[in-house]
Formats: structure tokens, sequence, C-alpha cells
């Protein structure tokens, strides 16, 4: 059977039809904010890739053009791919993009728009010396791509890096290129930093957070007063991770603080269906935004009968949390100018084995905002060290039914009105010596009646101390077949696809719900339907 037209998402970023992947090249210039993206114009399975173009002056709200750099040279024929802008002094946006050339190769690009007088900047040349960055020998010309974004080094280089993979190992690497005119690039014998045994890296991305405050940076920023962030999107596990640590500016190496991506550990963005992201930096409101990708759940014969495949999620303001240990994010706030109709619930309690319907809105797009007080954590069970680094494992085997100590506690979203069908986002407390592990689930084990379809469940600890006040938040955002959800103002965050038979429109019902054996408290609940926003409607020639 095959999908509703109606699960399309509303307010998630799309172009009018097929298929989009990673983001690319995101950039503010002249009033305007620009995105790219991986597009197949004939369809909508992934191929023939070209970079898909729009803009906006809020990010929420979104005008399609026409593709902004599609194959047309030799060195980019076959496709072009993911990569990055940097805008030089004077204020020229220039991007660097991988092609795929005549002999397949992958090689590195520079574009400059035709027209600076354009703020749409619409038309993009591809100067005849490109390639600027060639596969040199040594290096496999299959996994060579992805250019970040420049930050300029002191030293009078402007530096990049680009994802790689050393074959004989599967040492996956950010190679470092450094350039004195953006158009000469030299490869640093050294890459910036590797991983064993953790394959291609794709996408890598590279920038400066401030230690304190929510103010982003742009990507030169260095010294003292900031960390660094490497992200890279492993091919092998189809996750972004990333690490915090230092940038030695000397030295052009990186080194990772107390994280590490030995066995695929690092930090994560997003728990769920999240790839390819790529943060810049906006001058405009000085923050930093991060742009990802979710993907369908379903099958390629139904992406290619339904003519549409791929989102980008909603964009997040990410910042250093003041305990160094990881990153927030949480959406921009021109989302909030989307909230509509709103109801509100206060002090009402979530029983154990009990639940209540948020009634008043409709769900289906909608975004909640719920706090839970827990009163008594004596209930919560053992926490069992086999559980780090497998939350996915066992919230895979322990559903939003399985009954428990303290949670599971959350929300049931685009959930029938007999609950057959419900996605479910929740909490559990465990207990660990004298303190408490937070896990939090995404389980869609239920999310639709329709058969053959991709649901897995998604998992990621929340770095909360409960001794401090025994409470924690939830904010998701729901929109037809996406469930995007922030646990604790923005620490643990996580995506899912789903695609119901019956909770759809007006069909689709929000519940809390509370399958543990302790009371909670919904202290507070806010949630608001969603306006649709002008989405890439019609395509500006
Ligand atoms: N997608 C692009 C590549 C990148 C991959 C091709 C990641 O450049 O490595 O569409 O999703």
């Amino acid at each position: 059977s095959s999908v509703d037209p109606t699960l399309r998402t509303g307010y998630h970023f799309r172009p009018p039809r097929n298929w989009i992947n990673d983001p690319n090249g995101p950039l503010y210039y002249k009033d305007f904010y620009h995105l790219f993206y991986q597009y197949n114009p004939y369809g909508s399975v992934w191929g023939n890739i070209v970079w898909g173009h729009s803009i906006s002056t809020d990010l929420i709200n979104w005008k399609a053009l026409t593709p902004a750099i599609y194959p047309s040279k030799p060195f980019d024929i076959f496709g072009c791919w993911s990569g990055s802008a940097t805008i030089l002094p004077g204020d020229k946006p220039a991007i660097l993009y991988t092609g795929i050339d005549t002999q397949k190769r992958q090689v590195q690009n520079i574009a400059f728009p035709a027209n600076l007088s354009d703020p749409y900047l619409r038309e993009w040349v591809k100067p005849d010396y490109n390639p600027v960055m060639p596969p040199e020998t040594g290096l496999n010309s299959s996994s060579f791509r992805d250019p970040t974004t420049a930050w300029y080094n002191p030293n009078g280089h402007w530096t990049l890096i680009i994802g790689n993979k050393r074959d004989a190992d599967n040492r996956g690497m950010a190679l470092l290129y450094r350039s004195k005119d953006f158009v000469k690039w030299v490869r640093a014998k050294h890459p910036l930093h590797s991983a064993k045994n953790s394959g291609m890296w794709e996408c890598p991305d590279f920038y400066p957070v401030a230690l304190r405050g929510k103010l982003g940076l742009d990507t030169s920023v260095i010294g003292a007063g900031v960390k660094h962030v490497l992200k890279m999107s492993l091919d092998l596990t189809r996750y972004d991770y990333y690490t915090l640590g230092k940038y030695d500016d000397n030295l052009d190496k990186y080194v990772p603080q107390n994280t590490s991506l030995d066995n695929h550990s690092g930090l994560r963005y997003d728990y769920g269906n999240f790839y390819a992201s790529k943060t810049f930096y906006d001058p405009v409101k000085l923050r930093r935004i991060l742009w990802g990708w979710a993907n369908e759940s379903d099958t390629p014969k139904v992406d290619s009968d339904k003519g549409w495949a791929g989102i980008q999620l909603i964009p997040r303001t990410i910042w250093l949390h003041r305990n160094g240990r990881q990153l927030l994010q949480w959406p921009i706030e021109e989302f909030d100018t989307l909230r509509h109709k709103h109801v509100s619930v206060a002090n009402k309690l979530a029983p154990a084995g009990g639940l209540f319907e948020v009634k008043d809105i409709q769900s289906n797009q909608a975004d909640v905002e719920i706090t839970f007080d827990i009163p008594n954590l004596d209930k919560a069970e053992d926490f069992d060290r086999s559980y780090i680094g497998n939350a996915q494992a066992f919230c895979g085997k322990n559903t939003a039914e399985t009954k428990g100590g303290v949670g599971p506690f959350g929300l049931y979203v685009l959930a029938s009105s007999d609950l057959e069908e419900r996605t479910a986002v929740f909490f559990k407390i465990f207990k660990n010596g004298n303190k408490h592990v937070v896990l939090m689930c995404n389980d869609p084990t239920r999310s639709t009646k329709r058969e053959d379809i991709y649901k897995p469940t998604f998992a990621g600890f929340v770095d909360v101390d409960l001794s401090k006040a025994k409470r924690i938040s939830l904010r998701t955002l729901i929109d037809n077949s996406v469930v995007e959800s922030f646990g604790a103002r923005g620490k643990t965050c996580i995506t899912s696809r789903v695609y119901p038979a019956v909770a759809i429109g007006k069909d689709a019902h929000l519940f809390v719900f509370n399958n543990g054996a302790e009371d909670v408290k919904v202290s507070e609940l806010n949630a608001w339907e969603i306006r649709k926003p002008e989405m890439n409607q019609e395509i500006i020639y």
C-alpha cells in the first residue's frame, strides 16, 4: 500500500517535489539566508545530483530558485556533491564542492557568484582552472569529498578539511588543505584528525564555540575562550558524531578532550534519523545554526511512487553547555512565529499506569513543550553498566508499554484514538548508586498499522543531575510524518520518521502517558498548532 500524500511534511524544509539529501553551503548574504541542498531534479530516489537552492529572510519561509550548481564541465559532469560556503573578505561568497569528473573521480571545485549585486545569488561561475583540489597520488579518489567552510589561520592561510578514508586500515580522516589565495590549495602532510576503523568520514564540519553563553562564533575565531567542535558523518553507521576539543593553530592539529571517536563512540547531535549535517555562522543574530537531513524510513519503491523523499530538519541554534561536556541545541527562535492555536495544562498528575489526552488542538502539526516533576525516585530500577553505549538496544527491548519503576513516561504523538497507532517519546530513570541516570527513547514500533515499514527505535542518555531538581523537560515538534524531540532543553535530541495509516490529519491525537510504578506530575504543558509557512511553492527564475 502507498503512503497517504497528506503525510508529507508542512513546515520542514523541502523542495516542491523529488529527492533531497545533504544540506549544502548554508550562508547569509545581503539580507537573505541561502540554503543549497543535494537534489535530484528528475526523480525521488538518489541520482543526477545538483545543488538545489532556496532563499529566506527568516529560515522558516522559503522561496525556491533554480539549481545553483549543476553538472556542466569535465570536472563535475557526473554530479555536484556536497560542499560548503566561505564568505571571503569584502563580503564575497565562495563555494567549494565535490565534483564527480569524467573519470568518475571525486575532485574539489570552486564556484563564485556571477553577479555580486544579485542578493539571490542565482548564477554561479565555475572557473576553468578547476578542480582546485584533485585527488593526488596515494589518495583514494572514491573517498575524497565534502570540503568544509574554510577558516583563516593567523599564519596567513585559509584552511579547510575534506572527508577521507585510508583504505589500507579503514582509517577515517579529515584531510587538511591550505591556501593563501583561496585558489591554489596544498595538502598538509598530516590530517587535522583521524580515527582508526571509523571508515569514510562524510560531510566533516569544524568550528569554534564560546566557553560561555549562547552566542555563536565566526568560523575563523581561534584562541583562548573557545573550544572547537569536529563533527563527521560516519558512512559505516549512518549517524553524525562530534567531539569537543582544542585546535592548535600552530601545529594545525585538533585534539579531542574527554571525547573520542573510538568504536564510533563520539557525542551525537541527534540519536535518530539525522545525517550529513552542517553548521554556519549567522552574522545577523550572532549565532551558529545547525542544519541536518532526515531521509524517509519507507522503501525506495514507495519514494518513487509518491514523488518526494527527504527533508531538512528545523534549523537549530547550537552552543556549548556551561559544563563544557556537550553542545546544546534548540529550534531557532523564528520557528515560534508559526505557533498558532494554544492549549496548556498545569499541575496535572500522570498517575502510575495512567494516561490523559491533550485536547482542543489538532496535533498532527504541533509543537509541544512539557515539564515532568518526579516526586519520588525510590522505585527507580537499578542501572546496569552494560546499558552504556547500548541505549538503543535497551529501548528496542523495553518499549513504551513495558512496565517500569520510574518511567517510561512521556508523550504518545500521532496516536489513533484507540492507541493502536502511536509514536512514543519517553524518559526512563534508573538508580546508579546514589545518583540517577536518565534515558530518552523514541519508540515507533506502533507508529503505523502498515506493514513493511522500517521502524527503528532510537535512544540516548540525558546528562542531567536529578539531585538538584527532580524534573525533566521535553519539547517535541510533530509534522505529519516527523517527530523531532529535544530532551532537557536540548541536551539529547531524537528525530524519527513515521507513516501512520490512521493517525493522520484530524485523526491524530496527543496523549501524556506513564507506564511506570511511580506517579509523575506534569507541572506545565504548552502545545500549539503550527501554521504552514511558505515552503518553496514556485520556482523564481
Ligand atoms: N552525500 C553526498 C556526498 C556525501 C553524502 C552525495 C552524504 O557528497 O558524502 O549526495 O550523505
